[in-house]
């Protein structure tokens, strides 16, 4: 699977919270619960450098509450963060992060020196509806709008806290194969970029692996499908998307899957835990020290040839 992030998007991005970064005291970062290591920009760890942090794990309604925690624990050992689970159609928890803002920039915060916090996300979070909530406004455009805001927003708050909108759009890490998978699976990656059946077998893996009590009681099962072909060709057949013939219409079938995922009817699955991903990172790093580590071998060998 490959996912297209314009450079052009990427540079222009960087460079606009660059630009920004001299008038922001903090980052208010917002992650998808489900996915807080794939839903990270890589960059921002060395953009921000020491400047605080708030890191909003945010659709919890569609997370696993103990990993939600453990991700909570896991993210606050990094240098000068705070974290907050959000669940946004419930709003009123979102008001903590004042209280947060304070604690980490308690020198500002009045009328003539507001504390101002800079917002990023990559698409599709919740950074819109974090800034409507907190508002108490419709200011920010939420659901379908185009990937990038193209205007730099700057809404005062009117508690003496600022907040700057993402300017550009800011991309997730999709340098990991699994973690594009991850963000195609909860929605983070356009539709028209993936193909269902391919994210669909992902997914069909990891539920198969993990959560098959899940499966056998949404679809109603006899047991438990031996693969994931298996898995959709069942959820296909219960469902009714059939072709001619009474084969099972597998791309139908996968769109039915992964949207019952991603509007939680499946259940509360979250993707990724600290463990898992640090494994996945030590493999990365792996497969790219021995690619290396191969090419300069051949480069020595040919020059023992000549
Ligand atoms: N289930 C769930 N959906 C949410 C939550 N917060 C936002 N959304 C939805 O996620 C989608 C993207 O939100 P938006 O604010 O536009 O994201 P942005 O691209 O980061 O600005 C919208 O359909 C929101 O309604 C949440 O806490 N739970
Ligand atoms: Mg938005």
């Amino acid at each position: 699977m490959s996912i297209n992030w314009y450079p052009g998007h990427m540079h222009k991005a960087q460079k606009e919270i660059k630009k920004r970064l001299p008038e922001v005291d903090m980052f208010i970062e917002v992650l998808d619960a489900r996915i807080p290591y794939s839903s990270e920009n890589p960059m921002l760890a060395s953009i921000r450098g020491d400047k605080p942090c708030i890191k909003i794990l945010n659709k919890t309604d569609l997370a696993e509450e103990d990993k939600t925690k453990e991700w909570q624990r896991y993210l606050e050992q990094k240098n000068n963060t705070k974290t907050l689970a959000l669940n946004l159609h419930l709003p009123n928890k979102s008001k903590q992060i004042f209280s947060l803002c304070r604690k980490f920039v308690p020198n500002k915060g009045t009328k003539i020196s507001p504390i101002t916090c800079l917002i990023t996300g990559i698409p599709n979070v919740g950074k819109s509806t974090l800034i409507n909530t907190l508002s108490g406004r419709s200011i920010a455009k939420t659901g379908n709008e185009p990937a990038v805001t193209q205007t730099q927003q700057r809404i005062d708050l009117g508690n003496n806290i600022i907040l700057f909108d993402t300017p550009g759009l800011l991309w997730p890490k999709v340098e990991n194969k699994d973690s594009g998978y991850r963000l195609a699976v909860t929605g983070a990656i356009k539709d028209t970029a993936i193909d269902y059946e391919d994210i669909a077998y992902y997914a069909a893996e990891y539920f198969l692996g993990h959560h098959p009590d899940m499966l056998m009681q949404r679809y109603e099962l006899e047991e438990l499908p031996r693969d994931e072909t298996a898995l959709l060709e069942a959820i296909g057949r219960k469902r009714g998307a059939l072709v001619s013939g009474g084969r099972v219409n597998l791309n139908k079938a996968s769109a039915i899957f992964i949207h019952e995922y991603r509007n939680g009817t499946l259940g509360n699955v979250t993707l990724e835990n600290p463990t898992s991903v640090e494994i996945e990172i030590a493999k990365t790093e792996k497969m790219i020290a021995d690619k290396e580590a191969k090419k300069a071998n051949r480069k020595a060998n040919w020059k023992k040839k000549r």
